[in-house]
């Protein structure tokens, strides 16, 4: 079978975005039959600031949206990064392959440096551990949204070099994408930009642990533009056609189908109805994480046993190239 990895970061809470772009994916690519090891990055998270306990509540939260969601720890391997140290192994022996010109050029490095003084070393090896991350499974997909299509030509590109220097050791991971526009949800309040955990205005995302009435406020308020009809443009009518989008990712509709139910609503009254639809396809979602969040001790025990299984896979890995690298392995 394929061997799919994908990571959700403890950045933040996550979102309709995390869930319609990686988690429902996840959960689907496991029902279809694919070997999904689906993580919690928290070494990625630490490439900006974070406080320590909330990193590890975020951790559980994670985990229990996960299982909500359909993540079932039997089929899949549910885990947290930090507790497989291969990822960082790896990446080291990767860090020695990667060049400094390659990685500064990278939009999303250019992007988020650019805003800082001080810029951490981590962030510009942010796509190296992201390609540890899966060629320490020998991932073989990866379901990606079009902006992380760069970052998998660097591991790409990195299955080559250590080809070169070494010998064979991994499979070119390939890309997953979609065509249901679930890798790009945009944000409520400024549709050109995509829904992010990071953004400072909270009503520009909807998250999962969002209550009815919360959902419904916020999708009211979401900016779209003066004309009133309902149509699926998103080159020039971002705002609205993420909304279709939404209501199509909740109600399992096409975008066509979605349009055409909605001849004769304003936008207006087209939100009640996108709002309904995510409330119903969120709400049992958001009861079930409620009640994992109250177990934590079950949670931790998920985690422990997705970890032993995730180490014994890069253990394999790990040991048969760090013997071509010519590291001692006594
Ligand atoms: N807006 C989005 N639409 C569709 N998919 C999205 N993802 C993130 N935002 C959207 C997907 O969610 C997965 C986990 O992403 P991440 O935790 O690595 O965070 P991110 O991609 O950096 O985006 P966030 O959630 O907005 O976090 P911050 O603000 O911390 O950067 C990935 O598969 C991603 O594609």
């Amino acid at each position: 079978p394929r061997r799919v990895v994908s990571g959700l970061q403890p950045t933040g809470e996550l979102h309709v975005g995390n869930y319609f772009g990686a988690l429902r994916r996840c959960v689907r690519l496991q029902q279809q039959g694919d070997d999904v090891m689906l993580f919690i990055a928290d070494l990625h998270a630490l490439t900006v600031r974070q406080d320590g306990q909330l990193l590890e509540e975020r951790v559980l939260d994670m985990t229990a949206l996960a299982l909500a969601a359909g993540i079932d720890p039997e089929r899949s391997v549910l885990f947290v990064q930090s507790a497989v140290p291969r990822h960082a192994e790896l990446c080291w022996l990767l860090a020695c392959l990667a060049t400094h010109a390659r990685l500064a050029h990278l939009p999303q490095y250019k992007e988020k440096s650019a805003t800082m003084k001080e810029v951490p070393i981590g962030l510009m090896l942010y796509p190296v551990l992201q390609a540890a991350d899966i060629l320490v499974y020998r991932g073989t997909h990866v379901p990606v949204g079009a902006d992380q299509l760069q970052h998998l030509q660097v591991a790409s590109q990195l299955v080559r070099t250590f080809r070169h220097r070494y010998g064979p050791a991994f499979p070119t991971p390939r890309p997953l994408l979609p065509d249901d526009g679930s890798d790009r949800i945009k944000s409520l309040r400024d549709p050109s930009k995509k829904m992010s955990k990071s953004e400072p205005d909270p009503k520009s995302r909807i998250l999962l642990t969002d209550s009815d009435e919360t959902i419904t406020l916020k999708i009211r308020k979401a900016v779209t533009d003066f004309t009133p009809e309902v149509t699926y443009e998103p080159e020039t009518r971002a705002g609205v056609s993420n909304l279709v989008t939404l209501h199509c990712l909740a109600a399992d509709k096409l975008p066509e189908e979605a349009v055409e139910e909605a001849a004769g609503l304003s936008t207006a009254q087209y939100k009640r109805e996108v709002a309904g639809a995510l409330c119903a396809a969120l709400a049992p979602l958001r009861a079930r994480a409620a009640e994992l969040r109250a177990r934590p001790a079950h949670l931790h025990a998920v985690l422990r046993h997705g970890a032993a299984r995730a180490r014994l896979r890069a253990d394999e890995t790990y040991e048969h190239v760090a013997s071509l690298a010519g590291l001692t392995r006594t």
